[in-house]
C-alpha cells in the first residue's frame, strides 16, 4: 500500500505540470495532447476527486434553461451562474425532475459536471440520474445513467463525445434536487464508423469505483464492488465492503454495503463455482471468504483460508473446487504456497507441493513476484498456470498438491498486469504486461498457448498476430462469442493510479489457424474515457461489452466511477442501428454433464457454428473464469439443433454458460446452460 501512495503522489505532481503546459485546445488536439482540463470557465475542478470528462468546459454565454420546478428564489439558471452560494431547487415530491440546458451552437459534448449544494442538506442531492442529449430540443437520447454516491463532492458524467445542443439530466427528487452548479464539456467529434468499430455508449455511472465485477448468472447483472470505501481502499476501517449492482434489464444501479461477512473485498481473488456463485476471497482482510450467492442474492461468510491471501489467483478446478496460490500483497510475503476449497463442505485444504516459488516473476519487490496469476482450470483437477511469469507450470490438486513445469513463453518476458485468454477449447491467448508489476515499459507481446494434456510441456505461438498494436499493462480484455478477443485500455508504462501514456484505442484479435501469426489485431473505435489500474471488462449476455472502473485512490483524479457498453461491431449496421439477430427459443437441458448432448430450437435458421462462454468474474487483469468453447451444431430439422460440450471434465469447466448461435456473423442473445461437474 506504502508504494501505491508514492506512486500516487508522483502521478498527480507530473498529471498537473503537463496540462498546465498547453494553452490551446485544438493545438492540443493536433498534437494528440491531453488538453488542459484545470482552466475552467465555470466550476472549479482542481480539486475534483476523479477525472473530469475529456475536452474543456463550454462557456456558460448564451445558454438559457428549463426545468420542471422551481423554489422561489431558485431558478434554473442559477445553475450555471458561476456563482457559489447560489443554486437551483427544484420542488420536491413526483417522480422525477429535470434540468434542461439550451446552448449556443451545437458542440461534441463529452461530459457533465454537478456540484451539488455545498454543505447542503443530503435530501437534496442527486443519486440516480439520467444525462441525455438532444439536437432539437425535442428528441433526446440518453447517454448516461446510473446512481451517484449521495454527497456534496462534484459528480461526473463522462460519455463518447456526441453533438448536441441540449442536455437534460433528470432524476427522482423525493425532496428536490438542489444544483449549485452545471458544467458541460466539450470534445474533438470521432466520426463513427459502427459496422467496422464498434460503438462507445451509453456510459452507466456507478457510487462506487468498479475495481471488481462479475456477472450475475441468473439476472445478467453485473455486481460490482470497490473496497471499505467508494473511493478508496487506503486508511482502511476494512471488515466491509461497498458493492454496486447495475442490472440491464432494469437499468438501474443499486448500492449495498456489506459488513455481514467482516471482509475487505478490495485486492482478492474471485472465481464463479458451478452454482454460479461469486466465491471471493483474501485481498484487504487477507483470509477471509466472503460468497455471493446469485440464486437468492445475498452474500455470507464462508470459511476463511488456511494462508492469508491478497492479490492471489483463483480457479475453478473440474471437480467443481477453487485452486487459490499466490497473494503476497496481503498477510506476509513468500510461502503462499496453494490451497483448496470445497464449496460443498465448505472446507479449506492446503497444498504445499503445490510450490508457488516456481511461478514468481523476478519483479524487484517481493510482494509483488506472486500476484494476479493467468490460471486455467483443466482436466483431472489441474491448473494450468500460463503466466505472468514467463515460465509456465501445472498444479494439481490431488493429495498434498503437485507443480510440474509447462515450459515457457518463449520470446515472451514475465507480463505481470498482462491479460490471458481462453478463447478455444485448450487455446489461450495472452497479451501485453509488463516484467515489473510498475514503472516500466509494457510490451505488445502476444502469444497463443496451446494446451493438451497436464504435467505436459504446453505449445507457445509467439508473437501472434503480429503482436498488438498497443504495448499496453493495466489493461483489460474479453472473448466474444464469434472467437475474437476484445482489449480495452491499459498503459504503455505502467504506473499505478497513473494517467500518462494511456492507450485510448481498443484492439480486435480475431484468431485464424490459417494464418501463419495465428490471428490478426485490429484497432476500434477510440475510447474517450481512460481505462488503466483498476479498471475491468465483462462480456454481457446480450454479447456487448462493459468496460469500467481504474483509481480507487481517495481525493485523487485517476478515479473512475464509471462504466460504458462497448457493442462490437458484428452488431451494428453501417448507420449504427442493430442488425438483425438469430435468436434461441429453447435448450435442452439446460444442465449438463461433461459429454453430454444438448438440443437448440431457433427462430430460423443459424450458422453451423455456435460458443458457448463461460461467466466471467474480473479484478485486476485477472479474469480466470470466461472461457468460450466453440461448439458445432448438427441440424436436426425444423429449426432444431443439436451439440455435444466436450466430455473432458475440466474442458467445459463446471459453471454457467452463455450460448450464442450466430448467423452471418451476428450472434444471438444468450440463453444459460449450466455444465455440472461429475
Ligand atoms: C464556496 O464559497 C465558500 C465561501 O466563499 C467557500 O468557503 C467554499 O470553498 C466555496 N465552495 C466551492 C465549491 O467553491
Ligand atoms: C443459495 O440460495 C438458494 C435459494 O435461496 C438456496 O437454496 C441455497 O441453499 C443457497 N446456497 C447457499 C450456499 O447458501
Ligand atoms: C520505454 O519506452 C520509451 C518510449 O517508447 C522508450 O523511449 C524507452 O527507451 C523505453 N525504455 C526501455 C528501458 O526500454
Ligand atoms: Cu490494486
Amino acid at each position: 500500500m506504502k508504494t501505491e501512495f508514492y506512486a500516487l503522489a508522483f502521478l498527480l505532481g507530473a498529471v498537473r505540470a503537463r496540462v498546465e503546459d498547453l494553452k490551446d485546445l485544438e493545438k492540443a488536439y493536433q498534437e494528440g495532447k491531453t488538453p488542459d482540463t484545470t482552466k475552467v470557465h465555470g466550476v472549479d475542478v482542481s480539486t475534483l476527486s476523479q477525472t473530469p470528462p475529456q475536452g474543456q468546459q463550454i462557456p456558460t454565454d448564451g445558454w438559457t434553461a428549463d426545468c420542471t420546478s422551481t423554489e422561489s428564489g431558485h431558478d434554473c439558471d442559477l445553475a450555471f451562474d458561476d456563482n457559489n452560494g447560489t443554486f437551483w431547487q427544484s420542488a420536491s415530491g413526483g417522480n422525477a425532475q429535470s434540468i434542461s440546458i439550451h446552448l449556443k451552437d451545437e458542440v461534441a459534448i463529452s461530459g457533465i459536471i454537478i456540484v451539488p449544494l455545498q454543505g447542503g442538506d443530503e435530501t437534496h442531492f442527486i443519486e440516480e440520474h439520467e444525462v441525455s442529449l438532444s439536437t432539437d430540443g425535442e428528441n433526446w437520447d440518453r447517454v448516461a445513467y446510473g446512481t451517484w454516491w449521495p454527497d456534496d463532492s462534484q459528480k461526473v458524467a463522462a460519455f463518447q463525445p456526441r453533438k448536441a445542443k441540449h442536455v437534460r439530466l433528470s432524476g427522482p427528487a423525493p425532496n428536490g434536487i438542489a444544483i449549485d452548479d452545471i458544467a458541460i464539456y466539450q470534445d474533438k467529434y470521432i466520426t463513427p464508423n459502427p459496422s467496422k468499430l464498434g460503438a462507445w455508449g451509453p456510459t452507466i455511472d456507478f457510487p462506487v469505483v468498479p475495481v471488481s465485477a462479475a456477472v450475475d448468472a441468473h439476472t445478467g447483472d453485473v455486481v460490482a464492488w470497490s473496497a471499505w470505501g467508494y473511493d478508496q481502499f487506503v486508511a482502511g476501517k476494512g471488515a466491509k465492503t461497498q458493492t454496486a449492482t447495475w442490472s440491464p434489464n432494469k437499468q438501474t444501479v443499486t448500492k449495498r454495503t456489506v459488513s455481514d461477512t467482516h471482509h475487505d473485498m478490495f485486492c482478492s481473488g474471485i472465481s464463479l463455482d458451478e452454482d454460479s456463485k461469486i466465491i471471493v476471497t483474501g485481498g484487504a482482510d487477507g483470509g477471509q471468504t466472503s460468497i455471493y450467492n446469485t440464486t437468492d442474492d445475498a452474500w455470507f461468510q464462508a470459511a476463511g483460508m488456511v494462508q492469508s491471501r491478497g492479490y492471489q489467483a483463483s480457479a475453478t478446478l473440474s471437480d467443481g473446487r477453487m485452486f487459490v496460490i499466490g497473494g503476497s500483497w496481503s498477510g506476509g510475503v513468500g510461502g503462499k504456497n496453494g490451497e483448496v476449497y470445497d464449496p460443498k463442505t465448505n472446507t479449506w485444504t492446503s497444498l504445499d507441493d503445490a510450490k508457488v516459488v516456481k511461478m514468481y516473476t523476478k519483479d524487484r519487490r517481493t510482494y509483488r513476484r506472486d500476484n494476479h496469476g493467468w490460471l486455467f482450470g483443466w482436466t483431472d483437477g489441474y491448473t494450468f498456470q500460463a503466466g505472468p511469469s514467463q515460465q509456465m507450470n501445472w498444479y494439481g490438486s490431488s493429495g498434498t498438491g503437485t507443480q510440474q513445469g509447462a515450459g515457457q513463453r518463449t520470446g515472451d518476458q514475465d507480463a505481470m498486469c498482462g491479460n490471458a485468454v481462453m478463447y478455444d477449447n485448450g487455446k489461450i491467448l495472452t497479451f501485453g504486461g509488463s516484467p515489473w508489476y510498475e514503472d516500466k515499459n509494457a510490451t505488445t507481446n502476444a502469444n497463443i498457448i496451446s494446451l493438451d494434456k497436464p504435467d505436459q510441456d504446453a505449445t507457445v505461438l509467439s508473437n501472434a498476430g503480429g503482436g498488438m498494436h498497443y504495448a499496453r499493462t493495466f489493461h483489460s480484455s474479453v472473448v466474444l462469442p464469434d472467437g475474437s478477443v476484445f482489449v480495452n485500455g491499459g498503459q504503455s508504462y505502467g504506473v499505478p493510479f497513473g494517467q500518462d501514456d494511456v492507450q485510448m484505442t481498443p484492439e480486435l484479435f480475431t484468431p485464424d489457424a490459417s494464418n501463419e501469426q495465428g490471428g490478426t489485431w485490429q484497432d476500434l473505435e477510440t475510447n474517450t474515457i481512460i481505462r488503466v489500474y483498476h479498471s475491468l471488462s465483462l462480456l454481457l449476455q446480450d454479447g456487448t461489452v462493459f468496460t469500467g472502473g481504474g483509481g480507487l485512490c481517495g481525493e485523487c483524479a485517476s478515479n473512475h466511477f464509471d462504466a460504458q457498453i462497448y457493442t462490437p461491431a458484428y452488431l451494428l449496421n453501417e448507420d449504427g442501428s442493430p442488425r438483425d439477430r438469430p435468436e434461441i427459443q429453447s435448450v435442452s437441458p439446460s444442465s449438463v454433464k461433461p459429454g453430454a448432448t444438448v438440443e437448440v430450437t431457433t427462430a430460423g435458421p443459424v450458422d453451423t457454428k455456435a460458443s458457448i462462454v463461460r461467466y466471467g468474474s474480473t479484478t485486476h487483469t485477472v479474469n480466470t473464469d470466461q472461457r468460450r468453447i466453440a461448439v458445432e451444431l448438427k441440424s436436426t430439422g425444423d429449426n432444431k439443433y443439436t451439440f455435444d460440450i466436450p466430455s473432458a471434465p475440466g474442458q467445459a469447466l463446471p459453471g454457467y454458460y452463455m450460448l450464442f448461435v450466430m448467423k452471418d456473423g451476428v450472434p444471438s442473445h444468450s440463453v444459460n446452460v449450466q455444465v455440472t461437474s461429475d
